[in-house]
C-alpha cells in the first residue's frame, strides 16, 4: 500500500481526493494511504503561530521553519512504522521542476511520499535545504496553497497503481504513456451538431483503428506540442504516419487558403 503525508494548514481540503472518483474508490480498495498533518499542531506557542513576516520586509507571510520541521518528523517517522524505506519529501512551489510523466512514473516505484503544501508567500528557505529532497511545481502561475499541487501529484501517481483504474479505463491508453499527446474521442450519437465521426472508426476494423489513433496522436503532437515530438524517436511506422499526417494538413491548408 502506497503511503502519502501530506503537511498542509488545510487538511480537510484532500477529501478530494480520498473520497470520491478513481481515487477514492482506490483508496477503498487499500492501494494507498493519506495521513495529513497540520502544522499549527506542532506550533510553539499557545496562538499556534505557523507564519511570520518576512526579513527584508516585503508583503504577505512566510511559513516558520519548526512547526514544519516537526511535522514532517512524525509524518516521516509515521511512513518509518509502516514498513516504508523507498520515500521522498516534495515541496511543490512555482521555483520547482515541472511535474511530468516521467517523474510521476518515478515516484510511483517509490513506497511513499511526504508532501509539503505551503501557503502564504511559501516557507523559509532554511527548512527547504534542510529537509526536502525535491521541489517541484505543476505549472507557470501562483496559487494560494501548495495542495492542489499536491492533489494532482496524488491524482497522477493513483492512476499509475495497478487496480486503481477499472479494466475499462487504462493507464497506459493515457497521454504521455507513450510520450505523445492523445487521440481524438468520439461517442454516440454518430451524429451531432449535424457532425459526423471518422468512418474508420464505425469500420470495426481493429488494427486500421489503431493506425488512425497513432496517426492522429502524432499529428497533434506534431502541430500543438512539437517539444514532446524532439524528445522522441520515432518508429518506421509512426514516421510514415506521420509524413501522412503533415501531408494531408498541407493539402488541407492549401484548400482552405484557395477558398
Ligand atoms: C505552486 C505551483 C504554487 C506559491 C505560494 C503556494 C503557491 C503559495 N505549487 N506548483 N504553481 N504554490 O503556485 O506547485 O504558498
Amino acid at each position: 500500500m502506497f503511503q502519502f503525508d501530506v503537511i498542509t494548514l488545510f487538511p480537510e481540503m484532500f477529501e478530494a481526493v480520498t473520497e470520491s472518483g478513481v481515487t477514492g474508490r482506490a483508496r477503498e480498495r487499500k492501494l494507498f494511504e493519506l495521513v495529513a498533518w497540520n502544522p499549527r499542531a506542532f506550533a510553539a506557542n499557545s496562538y499556534r503561530t505557523v507564519d511570520d513576516r518576512p526579513y527584508g520586509g516585503g508583503p504577505g507571510m512566510v511559513m516558520m521553519a519548526e512547526p514544519l520541521e516537526k511535522s514532517l518528523d512524525a509524518a516521516r517517522q509515521r511512513q518509518k512504522s509502516a514498513g516504508v524505506t523507498r520515500s521522498k519529501v516534495v515541496y511543490l512551489t512555482p521555483q520547482g521542476r515541472l511535474l511530468d510523466h516521467r517523474r510521476v512514473m518515478e515516484w510511483s516505484a517509490l513506497q511513499g511520499l511526504v508532501l509539503l503544501a505551503g501557503r502564504y508567500e511559501g516557507v523559509d528557505e532554511r527548512l527547504v535545504a534542510r529537509a526536502v529532497d525535491e521541489e517541484v511545481s505543476i505549472g507557470d502561475y501562483v496559487l494560494s496553497g501548495g495542495e492542489l499541487a499536491a492533489m494532482v501529484v496524488i491524482d497522477a501517481m493513483v492512476r499509475q497503481m495497478p487496480g486503481a483504474l477499472g479494466d475499462a479505463e487504462s493507464a497506459s491508453q493515457d497521454s504521455f504513456a507513450n510520450g505523445l499527446l492523445d487521440c481524438p474521442h468520439y461517442t454516440r450519437p454518430e451524429r451531432y451538431a449535424d457532425e459526423g465521426v471518422p468512418p474508420v472508426l464505425l469500420s470495426g476494423n481493429h488494427a486500421e483503428i489503431a493506425r488512425w489513433r497513432l496517426k492522429q496522436a502524432l499529428g497533434r503532437t506534431w502541430l500543438r506540442r512539437p517539444d514532446l515530438l524532439s524528445q522522441r524517436t520515432l518508429s518506421e511506422l509512426e514516421r510514415t504516419l506521420l509524413d501522412e499526417y503533415r501531408r494531408e494538413t498541407e493539402t488541407e491548408r492549401a484548400a482552405v487558403r484557395a477558398r
